[in-house]
């Protein structure tokens, strides 16, 4: 791979992968609608705003690998989801279907699956139940993913991230939680195989209480090697331990369920 995008790369995601990918390619491609950091020798940074189709297709260009991070990644105003995770989401598919369709690495969420119940079994091929309109604009890029694959062959990981942050802070995250290291392991596994195809898998770390298995995707040949275990008495200690009736206990989305509904 001779140049990565990585879009949302002024984003939480964004700026660590900017630190810990620079291995993939000898030129990385870093974009974000927010201003970023001046470029390093070995990198291209370019403000661009998902939801504009001409930019996104100068974006892709010349790219043989998408790290897709941008969009919205909470709930906000059905206008904000619907410019950056739809049409933007369409731009990008766009773009790579016209700039020689470079695997693409989908940073799709786990609030696709959110009103289910902790205690119910969930997997890769259960219907999904969002929990907002973000986790809605999430099963649209899941299909769209999905489409763009079973229509033209293009190359998807669609991975349901948990909660990728530097550690787990709550409850829910022993469960959720995707370390940093086990991201990147997960990024390098999906542009190392020779054939990815258009997997759905779940982005979240050898956590014992996890909700979700990849059993399906052993072919990936990606082990996560962290766990939030060793968190769990620190997290207990700060008395951020939620009541067993509150949603963060019940829910696999949390208090994203209980997020109001916008009607803008
Ligand atoms: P973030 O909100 O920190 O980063 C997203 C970036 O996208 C921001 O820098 C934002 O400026 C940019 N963006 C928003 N609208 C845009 C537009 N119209 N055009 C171009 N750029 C735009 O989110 P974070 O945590 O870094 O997440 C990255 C991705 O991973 C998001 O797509 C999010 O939905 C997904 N994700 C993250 C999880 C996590 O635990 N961090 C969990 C599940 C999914
Ligand atoms: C997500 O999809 C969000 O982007 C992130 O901010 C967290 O809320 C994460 O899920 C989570 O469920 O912890």
């Amino acid at each position: 791979m001779k140049r990565l995008l990585i879009t949302g790369a002024g984003g939480g995601l964004g700026r660590m992968a900017r630190q810990r990918l620079a291995h993939l390619a000898p030129v990385l491609r870093l974009s974000d609608i927010v201003p970023m950091e001046e470029p390093a020798s070995n990198e291209e940074v370019v403000v661009c705003d998902l939801s504009d189709a001409a930019a996104v297709s100068a974006l892709v260009k010349d790219c043989d690998g998408i790290v897709h991070l941008g969009g919205v990644s909470t709930e906000q105003s059905f206008s904000a989801i619907l410019d950056a995770n739809i049409v933007g989401l369409r731009n990008l598919y766009e773009a790579a279907r016209h700039n020689g369709m470079p695997r693409i690495f989908f940073a799709a969420s786990n609030h696709v699956v959110g009103f289910y119940r902790q205690d119910e079994k969930v997997d890769i091929d259960s219907a999904v139940r969002p929990d907002g309109l973000y986790g809605v604009s999430k099963c649209f890029g899941e299909a769209l993913a999905r489409f763009y694959y079973d229509k033209l062959g293009q190359e998807t990981a669609i991975v349901r991230i948990g909660s990728c942050f530097e550690r787990p802070t709550d409850y829910r995250m022993l469960a959720t939680w995707l370390s940093y290291d086990d991201f990147v392991s997960l990024v390098e596994r999906v542009f190392a195989v020779p054939e990815l195809g258009c997997p759905t898998l779940w982005g979240v770390s050898a956590n014992s209480r996890a909700w979700w298995s990849n059993e399906h995707v052993s072919y990936l040949g990606w082990q996560p090697k962290d766990s939030a275990d060793r968190f769990e008495q620190s997290i207990r200690d700060t008395g951020n331990w939620p009541d067993p009736g509150h949603p963060l206990a019940i829910l696999q989305g949390g208090n994203n369920t209980q997020d109001p509904l916008s009607d803008h």
